[in-house]
């Protein structure tokens, strides 16, 4: 089944989702069956891979293993316009709605087009807000953008209320990888107050109980990667938490 409507599907059923993500700098096709094998274990519901630094060869890699291990669906969550490949489910297509940098807005997009054209992946669009989460991040150098202040829910709200207002049929609320505190619960819920379509949050997520809170305030799916890579035990307490919630 197509993801999006995956995702659509389980948040009208109230179902929250579980994403973990995969970041192949780095690493070789042994760690990818790990977690691959990890992942399944735990009961995730979605692999996304990406990061800001990755080679073409190391995603090709990483995604055509762990598509080979699981059934799991693969989303490809990428760093940068570099990042498709056609050997995943889908790719969340990132307009970074929260900076003032046109080429994260729209211009990657320009040339990215053409190769998502002929991929065949499914392209999901996703306004992608940098939430200010108390330390510079990767993504906040990469992306030269500044993120919304983590105590201005309104700014947040009305970003996602254009993203939306926009067409963008996702909005993930990133405090950047390896976050020193997630996306609050105020900033969550003043979006999820104001619009319909699915909302992931990541970024800093560390203990089910950050999981639980983000869920209860209006996440629909939680994307976690550096806990569950410093600690593969967190992973499976992480994942129920967001099921039972
Ligand atoms: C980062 O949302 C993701 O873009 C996940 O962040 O690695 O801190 O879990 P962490």
């Amino acid at each position: 089944m197509l993801i999006y409507s995956t995702i659509k599907e389980f948040k009208a059923a109230g179902r929250k989702s579980f994403a973990l993500l995969v970041d192949p700098d780095g690493h070789d096709a042994t760690y990818f069956e790990h977690v691959a094998r990890l992942g399944m274990d735990a009961g995730i519901d979605f692999f996304f891979v990406g990061g800001s630094l990755i080679a073409d060869d190391v995603l090709e890699l990483c995604l055509s293993v762990i598509r080979s291990r699981t059934k799991i669906p693969v989303i490809i969550f990428p760093g940068s316009s570099l990042q498709i490949n056609p050997n995943a489910d889908a790719i969340l297509f990132l307009s970074l709605i929260s900076g003032r940098n046109a080429e994260m807005l729209i211009g990657r997009q320009v040339t990215a087009a053409p190769y998502l054209r002929k991929s065949g992946l499914e392209v999901i669009s996703t306004g992608y807000m940098l939430i200010d989460s108390g330390k510079s991040t990767t993504a906040l150098y990469m992306s030269n953008t500044l993120p919304i202040p983590g105590d201005k829910p309104q700014i947040a709200a009305c970003t996602a209320m254009a993203g939306a207002m926009l067409g963008l049929s996702l909005i993930y609320l990133d405090g950047g990888s390896g976050a020193a505190n997630p996306v609050s619960i105020a900033i969550i819920s003043a979006v999820k107050e104001v619009v319909e379509v699915p909302i992931i949050v990541g970024g800093g997520i560390r203990t089910p109980q950050q999981a639980i809170d983000a869920c209860s305030a209006g996440a629909d799916v939680i994307v976690v990667g550096n806990a569950a890579e410093k600690d593969p035990g967190l992973l499976r307490g992480l994942v129920e938490a967001v099921h039972n919630c």
